[in-house]
């Protein structure tokens, strides 16, 4: 029977933060799926990628521990992607946690450690001092 997880995110200028993340987050089955966040969601998420959605999407599929990418277009796609791909656990970092826990009511919900010392946001402020 598999088991299968599902986590969310922008994973703009991929980093090994987010790599530990999906390691750790495919642990809980053996299926993970990522909902990505597109161009247009990320202006919601008042972030701007400096990766474009499919140039991120083909970075993500490389990755051994991601199964399948699927777009995140909203805030509201989280219940109706759980109940489509029979999601048994969501994942994420612990920046996001108690945000998502109406999901309890669909599925498991774990919050991981955030890595340290590493983000996305570092690595551009760095890169400017350059
Ligand atoms: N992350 C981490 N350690 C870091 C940086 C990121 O564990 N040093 C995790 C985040 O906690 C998140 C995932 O990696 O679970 C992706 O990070 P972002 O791309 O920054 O995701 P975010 O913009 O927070 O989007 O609907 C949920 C949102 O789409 C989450």
């Amino acid at each position: 029977m598999t088991k299968t997880v599902i986590t969310y995110g922008t994973f703009d200028l991929l980093h090994w933060g987010h790599v530990r993340l999906l390691e750790r987050a495919k642990k809980y089955g053996d299926n993970l799926i990522v909902g990505l966040s597109t161009d247009e969601f990320n202006a919601l998420k008042h972030k701007e990628a400096y990766i474009p959605f499919e140039e991120r999407k083909y970075v993500l599929e490389a990755i051994r521990y991601v199964d399948k990418v699927i777009p995140e277009r909203s805030w509201d796609q989280k219940i109706s992607d759980v109940q489509k791909y029979h999601v048994d656990t969501f994942v994420m970092g612990d920046d996001w946690k108690g945000q998502f826990d109406f999901l309890k009511d669909y599925c498991q919900v774990i919050y991981l450690p955030r890595t340290k010392g590493i983000s996305t946001t570092k690595i551009k402020e760095d890169l400017k001092l350059r």
